[in-house]
């Protein structure tokens, strides 16, 4: 049990809720200027959408009790209360809001994405984000030994979403440090929790997951501080997570502007009159805690804090508009390993020398852990963590349930809290029930944060066809990870490359698609093509990710492929030396960013350009290497480019259906003669 609230933790809290609620009637105010009378969203001095968190005090103020340094916060689109609850720098916070330079994001993020490492807090515009990142914070505590705990919010509409009950069962069943909370305001916009929620109180949705539910009635700030008090302390003990409902008041709109015409007039009066600070404040009075003079300076120092905030952020500039292009990428550390060009050393299939990559990280690093469905025992369905388990145990080699959402979500919150993930997707085609945290999360943070929150991240997943695993468990999918800024996407297509490009993404700062082909593995259950199987150094060593690589010399025709189609290519070019052309092939490596230099290079040569791709043709990979070459060396191309790509159509099932689509030697050598005019 949490020690009985005291005096002083009293008014810590109480001040705490004034400056929550000044800075939101401030921001209120401001938010107006020049949007009246006729509403523009895009006048006035803060910009945007703006979801205020006024009434909703109690669900926050009691972090200054009960959190300490270490522990960290994930926060909603409705994030200021707990952001300054938290202990974010409150001018920092102004500034961020109004998009200044000075701003937490450097006004990259703005009011939804809210982010201070120095603070340990985070948000998401994305409902229902913050859950699963709680979890991988509270597990890489765990991991570290560390005694802090993570806390999730969302709404009651969050509740609704899939990732908030992954998020839980992951959390129990690995007893994480995670207190969530279901801030119940009643409302999703305008969709009643009455009519969204099957049962009365989410806190019930608990014992589906065998953790306590604990529910806080009516905007109670004495009983959420002791609510939640227990949980940090049970978190603390390593007893695992709890979930907590509070049932708390949205003073106004979902967001300013919004007309709330589906809320009764009298809901909104029931809930001034109910105001949770003028309660706390008649308690304090009622206990002797509080007197006029006393409140009447607590009341000065919160309005004089949040107005020196904002007159910081008023007067700050805005950012240079070449900010906008900076802090895509975080920059490639020092590693002091060796770039190794020379293929030597032992020859091993592809599954192992990923799997002997992992294995030097994580001895060298105890903050390379991995975690997927299948890694552990299993070693992967493919081979990629073979024997990892065996060597690092269950903790650092975690098996998952499939709840890709959930441990890729986790894997977000892990990062944040300094770990260095591998997680695996099973197949590239699952990339569907787990998008968001890749697109919106991983990709955006250290954007968003203005570089203050780095994403070392490796997602590996199995892509391919070849085997007729049809249309759900075949797909290449390089362009649909390569699209969305702030991914790097590798692709190898041997095993020596395996290894080094795996070392290299567990050392990039950023996240990193690693897509291993199927067909490529050398696993004894699936055919290969020998070429894929190379010899591979035993030590560590670094294949740069960005880097082309020229696999076969030639005068006469560039082929540039990746992954498999390398391997179609290099058979193709034996094939065409027979009929006296000589061809070059690229191996890319890397998809993102796209050695586009070593491509040019290469057509200066040879005055013609082949792609080959596994991937689907259209907006893809083989439109993205023909235009930047066409972009930087038109004038070299003696015929216009060509593509051989995986046509529009799903994959189909049966064996030649499959064959006949898919890219092979034949197609490039028929390609490659009628670019020779022979
Ligand atoms: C995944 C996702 N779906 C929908 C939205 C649009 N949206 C933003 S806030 C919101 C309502 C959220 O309700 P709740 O979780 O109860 O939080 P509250 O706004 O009441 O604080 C919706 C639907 C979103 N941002 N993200
Ligand atoms: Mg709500």
């Amino acid at each position: 049990m949490p020690k009985p609230l005291d005096r002083d933790t009293a008014l810590k809290i109480y001040y705490t809720m004034l400056k929550i609620r000044f800075f939101e009637d401030t921001i209120r105010e401001l938010y107006y200027e020049g949007k009246k009378p006729v509403f523009n969203i895009a006048a006035g001095p803060i910009p945007g959408e703006m979801h205020l968190s006024a009434g909703q005090e109690p669900a926050a103020a009691w972090m200054v009790a009960h959190l300490k340094k270490g522990d960290m916060v994930f926060g909603t689109h409705r994030a200021h209360h707990t952001a300054i609850a938290k202990g974010v720098d409150l001018k920092k916070m102004a500034a961020e809001i109004m998009g200044k330079s000075t701003g937490l994001g450097k006004g990259k993020g703005g009011h939804m994405h809210l982010f201070s490492k120095e603070a340990g807090f985070g948000c998401s515009g994305i409902v229902g984000a913050a859950f699963p990142q709680a979890v991988g914070a509270g597990l890489a505590f765990k991991l570290l030994g560390r005694d802090n705990v993570a806390v999730a919010y969302g709404g009651d509409g969050a509740a609704n979403q899939g990732q908030f009950h992954e998020a839980l069962n992951l959390a129990a069943i690995w007893k994480l440090p995670v207190i969530f909370i279901v801030e119940d305001n009643r409302w999703a916009i305008s969709v009643p929790k009455k009519y969204s929620t099957a049962v009365a109180k989410n806190s019930d949705r608990a014992v589906a997951y065998n953790i306590p539910g604990v529910f806080v009635p009516d905007n109670d700030v004495v009983a959420m501080y002791e609510a939640a008090g227990e949980a940090v302390e049970r978190a603390r003990r390593g007893e695992g997570p709890t979930l907590i409902e509070i049932e708390t008041y949205r003073l106004y709109g979902h967001f300013e502007g919004d007309p709330q015409h589906y809320r009764p007039k009298e809901e909104i009066e029931e809930i001034k009159r109910k105001d949770p600070i003028k309660r706390f404040r008649n308690l304090l009075m009622d206990k002797g805690w509080l007197d006029e003079e006393l409140d009447k300076k607590l009341v000065e120092d919160a309005k004089k804090e949040v107005m020196e905030a904002i007159e910081f952020a008023k007067n700050s500039p805005y950012p240079s508009v070449e900010e906008a292009l900076k802090d895509v990428y975080a920059p490639f550390p020092e590693t002091g390993l060796p770039v190794i060009e020379e293929i030597k050393g032992r020859k091993l299939p592809m599954y192992q020398a990923i799997a002997e990559a992992i294995a030097q990280e994580m001895e060298r690093d105890p903050k390379v852990f991995v975690m997927g469905e299948d890694v552990g025992v299993y070693g992967g369905i493919f081979g990629a963590t073979y024997g990892l388990y065996k060597k690092f145990g269950g903790e650092r080699v975690r098996d998952t349930p499939i709840s890709e959402i959930g441990f890729i979500g986790a894997a977000v919150g892990a990062a944040a809290a300094g770990m260095r993930p591998i997680v695996e997707l099973m197949f590239a085609d699952f990339l569907g029930v787990t998008l968001d945290p890749i697109m919106n999360h991983m990709s955006k943070n250290y954007y968003m944060s203005g570089g203050q929150i780095k994403m070392p991240i490796v997602v590996t997943t199995a892509i391919g066809g070849g085997y007729s695993d049809a249309a759900q468990h075949s797909q290449v999918l390089f362009t649909t990870f390569a699209h969305f800024p702030g991914l790097k996407v590798v692709a190898p297509s041997n095993s020596f490359d395996a290894k080094g490009l795996m070392i290299a993404s567990i050392r990039d700062d950023n996240p990193v698609i690693y897509m291993f082909h199927k067909g490529l593995m050398g696993l004894p259950w699936m055919p290969y093509p020998e070429t894929a199987i190379t010899e591979v150094p035993e030590e560590p060593y670094i294949v740069p990710i960005g880097k082309a690589r020229v696999v076969r010399e030639g005068s006469d025709v560039t082929i540039v492929g990746a992954a498999m189609t390398v391997h179609h290519a290099l058979a193709a070019a034996e094939k065409l030396k027979d009929l006296g052309i000589d061809a070059e092939v690229i191996d890319l490596r890397t998809i993102k960013p796209l050695d586009v230099d070593t491509i040019v290079k290469s057509v200066e040569k040879t005055g013609r350009l082949l792609v080959v791709d596994e991937d689907y043709k259209s907006f893809g990979l083989t439109s993205e290497v023909i235009a930047s070459v066409v972009e930087k060396a038109f004038d070299k191309l003696k015929v216009p480019p060509r593509r051989i790509a995986y046509p529009d159509i799903p994959i189909p099932y049966s064996r030649p259906l499959e064959q006949y689509v898919l890219p092979n030697a034949e197609k490039i050598i028929n390609a490659v003669k009628e670019m020779m005019g022979k």
